[in-house]
């Protein structure tokens, strides 16, 4: 009689995981909560808290279910995968393992080296829990000169038929309607209220584990008000496509204080650990636009970051790893200032968008790409250090998305795969998106001298110092027309300034 192990991972919490499919009665699922994947990062209380609940109650699922489950606790100080791994193979007598594929390199190298180390047969099936497999992602990239994602999300699109035509075209017309979704928040805009999770037995024990052993993570721990069961997260979905998904498209790019959430879903953690698919995702949000109840701006700019974004930094990621964590187009060296772990700093959108990340372990995808991402790249912060920032600070983090969201669309250190040009912005844009500037020691208007938007000056600063990479980007040719404009007077102005601003910022004075 042959026993197997059935291992599931943090981020595979899904019924149908692919390791569990064909378990036998004698089988034992194993999960554990384990040193190593909680601290390789300091991740964000709220992070562990919310991870290390999902999985004591998707565990508490299976086992209702009639599976076998052996569930090591935090508490039992395992170190690693392997060791809890190699402990429960003895225990269990088990002559094989069944996993899914993990989610990141770091763990699938693991994994790899299992049937050696622990000398036993691993069996490693794929996660088929995305919309493309890797090897349709690498199909599509060979021989392309470019890797824009607009061009993967129509193949996406076509693959799933999500907002198609009768004729294979896409709905309304046009497969993209960024252009719809860029609207500042009106003052008398209704932000809805989100339900409010209960905090049960579970997850108490859980908060109070996070308290006394991850004290020095950052982030918040309390109040905890986020989804952990499988019933919880469909509720959720369910309440986003009915009352926040239809002014979604409207205001996705607008950023309001005290607003962290405004009208997006919440939903990625959700999503990336299993407990959400993102096929019902968009089938839902399709659905409620063919019922009539949320614009097509709304559900497509919806189901484009899921079958279009997410897929593709998927895609990225896997394409380019392992050199890719490595990359450093722009030799950039400075390093991350303490007010990311604080929020204590006079730039008030830098203040308001960290300190909602280190209470709530979210902000919204245009605060982390034009805020912190914006500033982290005119600032040119080394991207080894961004990258862990970001992997420890959002409860949605792991390092197949975290990754090429750092190295390739917010700081182009990869050369140019994700973004085909930089996503470097001055103060104008923050003021014309987010209510923020209106409170602020700095003034936006103003370009240079003690008082200046320090975006203002970085973001010229920046075009100055990278000239010869840039300047024949088609993209960026109007913009160092006006560079080569610019008198030296000007020009002097900006360095002088930029220089000031460095200094005050590495005696921790902004
Ligand atoms: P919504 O705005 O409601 O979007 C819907 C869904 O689309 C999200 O839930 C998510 O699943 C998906 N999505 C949207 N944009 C992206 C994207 N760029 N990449 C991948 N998925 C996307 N997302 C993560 O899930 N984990 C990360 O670690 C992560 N790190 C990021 C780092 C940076 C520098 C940037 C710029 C973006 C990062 N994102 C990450 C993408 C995006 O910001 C978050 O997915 C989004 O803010 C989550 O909030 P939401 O669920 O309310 O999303
Ligand atoms: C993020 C995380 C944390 C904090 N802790 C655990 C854990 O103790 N056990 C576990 O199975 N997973 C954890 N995770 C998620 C894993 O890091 C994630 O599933 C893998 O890294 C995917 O490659
Ligand atoms: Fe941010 Fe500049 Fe506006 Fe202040 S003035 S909130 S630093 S954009």
């Amino acid at each position: 009689m042959t026993k197997a192990l059935r291992f599931i991972l943090g981020d595979q919490l899904s019924a149908d995981i692919s390791c569990l499919r064909g378990i036998a009665p004698d089988d034992v699922v194993l999960m554990c909560e384990v040193c190593e994947e909680a601290t390789y990062v300091r991740h964000h209380k709220k992070k562990i808290a919310f991870l290390f609940s999902a999985m004591r109650h998707f565990a508490e699922e299976l086992g209702d279910a009639g599976h076998t489950l052996d569930y090591v606790r935090f508490e039992a100080c395992v170190g690693s995968f392997t060791d809890a791994l190699s402990e429960a193979a003895r225990r269990h007598e088990a002559d094989r393992i069944v996993v899914t594929e993990a989610s990141e390199w770091r763990v699938l190298e693991m994994q790899r080296g299992w049937a050696e180390t622990l000398g036993i047969d691993v069996e490693i099936r794929p996660d088929d829990r995305f919309i493309a497999t890797k090897q349709e992602f690498a199909d599509w990239a060979k021989d392309r000169k470019e890797l824009r994602m607009e061009f993967f999300y129509r193949e996406m699109r076509r693959k799933t038929g999500y907002l198609m035509d009768a004729n294979g075209g896409p709905e309304g017309g046009q497969w993209n309607y960024d252009k719809d979704n860029r609207d500042p928040l009106p003052e008398d805009a209704k932000v809805p209220k989100r339900p409010d999770f209960s905090v049960d037995g579970i997850t108490e024990d859980v908060i109070d584990l996070v308290a006394k052993r991850f004290a020095d993570h950052p982030g918040e721990l309390e109040p905890f008000n986020y989804p952990v069961t499988r019933r919880q997260a469909t509720y959720y979905l369910n309440w986003f496509i009915g009352e926040a998904l239809p002014s979604f498209g409207d205001f996705q790019d607008a950023m309001q204080q005290g607003e962290p959430l405004l009208f997006h879903s919440h939903l990625s953690a959700l999503i990336n650990c299993g407990l959400l698919d993102p096929a019902e995702c968009c089938e839902k949000a399709e659905t409620a636009w063919r019922e009539g109840s949320v614009p097509l701006n709304a559900a497509e700019g919806f189901i484009r970051q899921i079958i279009g974004w997410r897929e593709y930094v998927r895609g990225v990621y896997w394409l380019k790893m392992p050199d890719y964590r490595d990359a450093n187009a722009l030799s950039a060296g400075r390093d991350l200032p303490d007010f990311f772990w604080t929020g204590d700093t006079q730039m008030n959108c830098l203040r308001q968008s960290i300190s909602e990340t280190l209470e709530n372990a979210y902000a919204h995808h245009i605060q982390r790409l034009m805020l912190i991402g914006n500033f982290a790249l005119l600032a040119g912060f080394e991207p080894k250090q961004v990258q862990d920032w970001y992997l420890e600070i959002y409860h949605d983090a792991y390092d197949w998305v975290e990754m090429p969201n750092v190295v390739g669309m917010i700081l182009y250190a990869d050369g140019g795969v994700v973004a085909s040009k930089p996503y470097a912005a001055s103060g104008a844009y923050i003021n014309r998106m987010s209510d923020y500037c209106g409170s602020c020691r700095y003034s936006v208007t103003k370009k240079n001298g003690a008082k200046a938007c320090p975006f203002n000056y970085l973001y010229w600063n920046f075009l100055i110092e990278n000239r010869d990479r840039f300047r024949d980007n088609h993209r960026m040719r109007m913009i160092y027309k006006t560079l080569d404009r610019m008198g030296d007077e000007k020009t002097i102005a900006v360095k002088e300034d930029s220089a000031r601003f460095f200094k005050a910022l590495s005696r921790g004075e902004i």
